[in-house]
């Protein structure tokens, strides 16, 4: 009965949706908000919570001025700073979004433990501790019940429900707030929610993102009271060409000298400007998925959050900073915790797009359509709030399991799971003349040389980042032409493929060498006579032939077989390699071409690998770095969850 009642929710919600498809492709959306709109009908409190431990916690209020109601509490937990601090200083927009701001919602801000206005000491996705028994244990989780049973029992005209939200690393906190939660909290949405910095940000799959150096810096050094400014400074790279900049530098070990770590002896950099960074010591120190890093992955323990705490996950399908923490976050408690609500939204999007007031949607140069962030903060984000916080709080919010955009045909599909229960698995082999086929053509394999003096760029942009974002849809011809990097792709489309789910690359490859990276890039080939993008396209690209990069993932050879113990290759030996890529949602369309990418460097994506394994890459040696000679074998195959 349930199911059933389910389906027909799903229904008028898709029949809602389609004829709203149609005005939805049309309509254009847009808020506009005064500067002063939060100065003007909100009043500012700063307070500071004290924790279990006696640590307090700065934390900013903002209540509608209209008192003749109650509201809810829509709490913000970041690192980041809740600023501007001071009485007559006020945010310009507070809230998930215009809409839930307009109506009146308490907007609560808070400074995580040690960092800016807070106390305390901080510790970077600190672990949780799980059946506490005395105050001296705090995590997250705690200093969250902490602050969320002060606010309910003294803020004026709230109404007892309590909802969280964030975006990255405050989407970590927001995820942190499910666990051991408050009564009061009915309702949580992580954003771009970090799940394990060992596959978010920093790393993926055990490869060091060297795009993120500088962002090192921002948890790295501790501060020893409370400041509204900022007491962190990065690394001056004093260049906009990062990819030679990384390539001079040589192995990550000449990279110490930014730090007060280990190379007391250089002064290429001033003592004064060396930075004293614990968390850039913890990268190096532990290159494997240690105790460290595990104990501090969020994923597990996602695993008995109350009934009575709904949850939205929402995340960007080219989101270059986290895929693993929402995809993981939404699986995780949908597997463990069955009958809860939990919903996913992923939408065309990078990195927090959805939260931004964009009219015109693209990621990179690449256009998804118009007001999509819009109509989700709307018809999406404020429902699914409203509904937990103001409304029946039933499992009936009229919003669907699974509403995930299709990247290709550009709109967005409704699911009552995910992956969806008619997705199949279909695997594609890597044959001889760069051909990708649903079957292996007698026993052939691909070689290339993977010079790690001219490593394969991972972008054609002269840019610095303090981030990686714009790449995920990048035109890939550029590395399609290059000799290290192995094409294989379907002959043109004569009908659609709709790809619904995660995709897995089970390789069968060798190295001349040790140790080797391989990365794995599923392009959507689009036809010649393609029609022109009006506008937001780099000038030295067109959408003729354009190369769009739908999926891309690292696997660090040595982790093949376990990422707390890595293995060197044997030198020639076809070795098993499996590399999971994130979920997609795309059609590729009759007419374009499905092409993989595979090769060894990603520059400065991702650091060099040796391609010698060392027991530690961190403190490899310039010797270590040696240009070797790749296969892949006929064998490897890529598995697609494919609609059907
Ligand atoms: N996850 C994002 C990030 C983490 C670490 C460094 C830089 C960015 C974020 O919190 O925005």
């Amino acid at each position: 009965m349930k199911t059933l009642f389910k389906f027909l929710l799903l229904f008028v919600f898709v029949l809602t949706s389609c004829n709203k498809a149609n005005k939805d492709a049309t309509e254009i959306v847009k808020t506009e908000v005064e500067d002063t709109y939060v100065k003007d009908n909100y009043n500012k409190q700063e307070v500071t919570i004290e924790m279990r431990d006696g640590i307090k916690l700065h934390t900013t209020i903002y209540s509608p001025k209209d008192e003749s109601q109650t509201y809810p509490i829509l709490m913000m937990r970041t690192p980041y700073s809740s600023q501007p601090y001071g009485d007559n200083e006020f945010k310009t927009k507070i809230g998930p979004n215009v809409h839930l701001m307009k109506e009146g919602n308490i907007v609560v801000y808070q400074d995580v433990r040690g960092r800016w206005m807070s106390e305390g000491v901080y510790d970077n996705m600190r672990a949780y501790i799980p059946n506490k028994t005395e105050d001296s244990q705090i995590d997250e989780a705690s200093d969250t019940y902490d602050t969320i049973d002060w606010l309910v029992n003294n803020v004026e005209n709230n109404n007892g429900n309590v909802g969280t939200w964030g975006i990255s690393y405050p989407g970590f906190y927001a995820t942190y707030s499910t666990i051991d939660a408050h009564p009061a909290l009915k309702a949580a949405s992580p954003q771009a929610c970090i799940g394990d910095f060992f596959f978010d940000d920093f790393h993926h799959n055990g490869a060091f993102l060297l795009s993120y150096f500088r962002a090192v810096s921002l948890f790295g050094t501790t501060k020893d009271k409370p400041t509204d400014s900022a007491w962190y400074k990065f690394p001056e790279m004093k260049t906009q060409d990062q990819y030679q900049f990384f390539l001079d530098a040589g192995p990550l070990s000449n990279l110490n000298k930014y730090f007060q770590y280990d190379t007391p002896d250089d002064t290429s950099v001033s003592k004064s400007d060396r930075i004293d960074d614990v968390f850039w010591k913890e990268i190096v120190e532990h290159p494997n998925y240690d105790t460290i890093w595990k104990s501090k992955g969020l994923i597990q323990n996602l695993k008995d959050i109350k009934p009575s705490v709904a949850t939205m996950i929402v995340g960007g399908l080219f989101d270059a900073e986290d895929l693993y923490g929402p995809f993981e976050t939404y699986k995780t408690i949908e597997k463990h915790n069955p009958d809860n609500y939990n919903i996913m939204v992923f939408g065309p999007w990078d990195h927090g797009r959805w939260a931004r007031s964009d009219v015109k949607n693209y990621v990179g140069n690449y256009f998804f359509g118009d007001s999509i962030s819009l109509k989700f903060q709307r018809d999406v984000e404020t429902k699914f709030f409203n509904h937990f916080l103001k409304g029946k709080g039933d499992k009936n919010s009229g919003l669907p399991e699974a509403y995930v955009f299709d990247s290709g045909k550009k709109e967005w599909s409704s699911f009552d799971s995910w992956p969806p229960k008619q997705a199949e698995k279909q695997a594609m082999y890597l044959n001889a003349n760069q051909e990708l086929s649903d079957s292996k053509k007698g026993n052939t394999s691909e070689t290339f040389v993977s010079d790690l003096k001219r490593p394969v760029p991972y972008s054609e942009d002269i840019k610095t980042v303090f981030t990686p974002r714009k790449y995920m849809t990048d035109d890939q011809r550029f590395a399609a032409r290059r000799p290290d990097v192995l094409i294989f792709e379907t002959d043109i489309l004569e009908e659609d493929i709709t790809l619904a789910g995660d995709i897995l690359a089970q390789l069968n490859v060798s190295t001349t060498g040790t140790d080797a990276d391989w990365i794995v890039k599923i392009v959507d080939v689009h036809p010649a006579d393609a029609e022109e993008q009006k506008e937001g396209m780099q000038d030295h690209l067109s959408m003729s032939n354009y190369h769009l990069m739908v999926r891309s993932e690292v696997m660090r050879g040595r982790f093949r077989n376990s990422f707390e113990n890595p293995e060197p290759f044997v030198p020639n030996q076809p070795t098993d390699v499996n590399i999971k890529l994130q979920d997609v949602h795309h059609t590729f369309k009759k007419g374009h071409k499905l092409q993989v990418q595979v090769q060894s460097t990603w520059f400065p994506l991702i650091d060099l690998n040796p391609q010698t394994f060392v027991p530690n890459i961190y403190k490899a040696k310039e010797s270590d770095f040696k240009t070797q000679t790749h296969s892949v074998f006929n064998d490897s195959k890529i598995e697609f969850t494919v609609l059907k």
